[in-house]
């Protein structure tokens, strides 16, 4: 399994670096290259622009949350992503596209197309596995409040906008199944960990 690219996507609280430490940690058991890497971030500038996204003391229109979400993404494909699979890396993403069609698509509401648009040009490629952790939208919000510390600008939602985030994620999983696998995040962390890895295993078996 060489150059391959998996994102894992989620609500709030969904367990993701749980699930990215084990997928890390199975894959280099096989003698890979794997390079991981979050949304948004991941190179100087896209991090410099993350404090800027989720910086609570700042307003931003949804148009310039998603516009800045794809300057990041630009440079990540470009800096990071596209050279790691070109060496035959795989690289592991804590959220990519998906996540702007949930939340600024669906939380937001800016039409779909637009966004589709921007993952044409701005990001020119999509995961080859992603794995959607779902969670109820109060179980996932009591979880990452439990963690203490302030709340980022996105975290200060209301729950109507998780619910919205929820229902894209969902109903793009069910749009392309060959891609996503939806896992049950609200099993304890061993039993997400175990499903997650065994569906890996099982998707390396074909790719
Ligand atoms: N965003 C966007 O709007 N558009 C985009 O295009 C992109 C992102 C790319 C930053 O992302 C924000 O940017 C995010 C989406 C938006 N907004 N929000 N809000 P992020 O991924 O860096 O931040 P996050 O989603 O807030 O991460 P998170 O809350 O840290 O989620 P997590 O990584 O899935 O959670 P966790 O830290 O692994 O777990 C949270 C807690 O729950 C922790 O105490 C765990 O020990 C506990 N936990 C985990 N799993 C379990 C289970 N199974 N049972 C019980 N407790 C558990």
């Amino acid at each position: 399994m060489r150059g391959k690219f998996i994102s894992i996507e989620g609500g709030e609280g969904a367990g993701k670096s749980t699930v990215i430490a084990a997928i890390v940690q199975a894959l280099g058991q096989h003698g890979l290259e794997v390079v991981q890497t979050r949304e948004p971030g991941g190179t100087p500038a896209g991090e410099a622009i993350r404090t800027l996204l989720l910086d609570p003391a700042r307003t931003l229109a949804a148009e310039t949350e998603l516009l800045l979400m794809f300057a990041a993404r630009a440079q990540l494909v470009r800096e990071l992503i596209l050279p790691a699979l070109a060496r035959g890396a795989v690289v592991v993403s804590d959220r990519f596209t998906d996540a702007s069609f949930a939340y600024q698509g669906g939380g937001r509401g800016i039409e779909m197309g637009r966004i589709a648009e921007l993952e044409r040009w701005a990001a020119g490629i999509k995961p080859d596995l992603t794995f959607l952790l779902d969670v109820g939208v109060d179980e996932g919000l009591a979880r990452a409040r439990s963690r203490g510390g302030e709340l980022d600008r996105i975290e200060r939602e209301r729950s109507d906008f998780f619910e919205r985030v929820r229902a894209t994620y969902l109903s793009r999983a069910a749009a392309e199944p060959g891609r996503f696998r939806v896992i049950d995040a609200s099993q304890p962390a061993s039993a997400v960990v175990a499903a997650v890895t065994r569906a890996l295993s099982e998707w390396r078996t074909r790719a």
